[in-house]
């Protein structure tokens, strides 16, 4: 295994020469538990945690590393130790953590950064009761202003009775985003990815708890590395089986990240990031009447008459605005 094996690039070596100079290990940080990390060097993979120093330099936690990160690691003995620096980010995905601040009645936000340096995002959805058209708009935003690009990836076609009904649906939203579709408990169903695997390339998957996140990895490596979870009977819901982010290094080249099912996604960005998930709305806009037409009741809008003329759904042009409004209150409260 080497560095290029996990990612390693020019780009990277670049913010790593200072650190370089200091005897300190290039690192990616593979695993991340509550408490440590786990990352891999050219000497090994090591449990780390962060220098003092480092924790009190961040500006906030966006600063502090995550899984999928490079980083610069001093050394200690048993296979142990510590990150001083966190290297420029390729690319990196973040949610907003909403919360009430104490005592105030406000609504505080909070970037949460998610994972570092991937390279494509599989938006992973199941074919059964977790299929939804206005989910993957909202997982398609979040990728989009992150630097990586997207694949929709339509897991348990056995369960479904018109898979390709659902993957035209899907196709009219994706915005240009490849769309697989697949049956994970069938290996071979998965081959399609290698198309987008080369050595070095980071790929991660994300997705509801239960769509088939840990199945698709096991398929992929060939053994059951990941514990997989059977879903509730009662809410069709997985059971939240990953309770971690971690990096497999694929036997077919290539890197794939594992994600805990995500319960809710408040979206951090910015409203330019809509005009990359919704090509469609944002090319129709530029024939508006007005630059600034909000797509609501405006006279001449050409977004309402492709609504009218049913080139659009109403329902997406609802997720549209319901997106639009969520990313323009987040700019407001920062
Ligand atoms: N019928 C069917 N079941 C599948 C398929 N893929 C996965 N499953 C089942 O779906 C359940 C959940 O699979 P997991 O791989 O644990 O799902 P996950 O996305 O990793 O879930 P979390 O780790 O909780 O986020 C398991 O019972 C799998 O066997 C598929 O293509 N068809
Ligand atoms: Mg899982
Ligand atoms: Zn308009």
């Amino acid at each position: 295994m080497t560095l290029e094996d996990w990612g390693w690039s020019p780009f990277f070596a670049d913010s790593f020469v200072l650190w370089a100079e200091r005897g300190y290990l290039p690192a990616r940080v593979i695993r991340g538990e509550k408490n440590y990390f786990r990352v891999w060097t050219p000497s090994g993979e090591l449990t780390v945690r962060f220098a003092g120093k480092m924790r009190h330099q961040a500006g906030g936690r966006a600063d502090l590393p995550v899984v999928g990160d490079w980083v610069a690691v001093e050394p200690q003995p048993d296979q142990r130790g510590l990150i001083h620096a966190l290297l420029t980010r390729k690319s990196f995905f973040a949610r907003n953590l909403p919360g009430r601040r104490k005592g105030k009645g406000r609504e505080r936000v909070e970037q949460q950064v998610i994972a570092a340096n991937v390279d494509l995002v599989l938006i992973v959805s199941g074919l059964d009761r977790d299929f939804n058209l206005r989910r993957i708009e909202r997982y398609l935003t979040l990728v989009s202003g992150s630097g990586a690009e997207a694949l929709v990836l339509l897991n348990k076609t056995d369960l479904c009775p018109d898979p390709g009904l659902c993957k035209a649906q899907v196709e009219q939203i994706a915005a240009g985003a490849p769309v697989h579709s697949c049956s994970a408990l069938v290996p071979e169903q998965l081959n399609f990815l290698f198309d987008y695997l080369r050595p070095g390339r980071t790929l991660a998957m994300l997705g509801s708890s239960g769509v088939g996140k840990s199945t698709i990895l096991n398929g992929l490596l060939g053994e059951e590395r990941q514990k997989v979870g059977a879903l509730s009977e009662t809410l069709g819901k997985g059971r939240h089986t990953t309770t971690h982010r971690e990096l497999f290094l694929l036997p077919q080249g290539g890197i794939l990240m594992d994600n805990p099912g995500m319960r809710e996604l408040h979206l951090w960005g910015e409203e330019e990031d809509l005009a990359e998930s919704f090509t469609d709305i944002e090319t129709l806009a530029t024939a508006c009447r007005f630059s600034d037409c909000a797509h609501k009741a405006e006279p001449d809008c050409a977004v309402l008459a492709a609504v009218a003329r049913k080139e659009v759904s109403a329902l997406r042009l609802e997720s549209y605005h319901k997106l639009k409004n969520e990313l323009s209150n987040l700019q407001r409260r920062r």
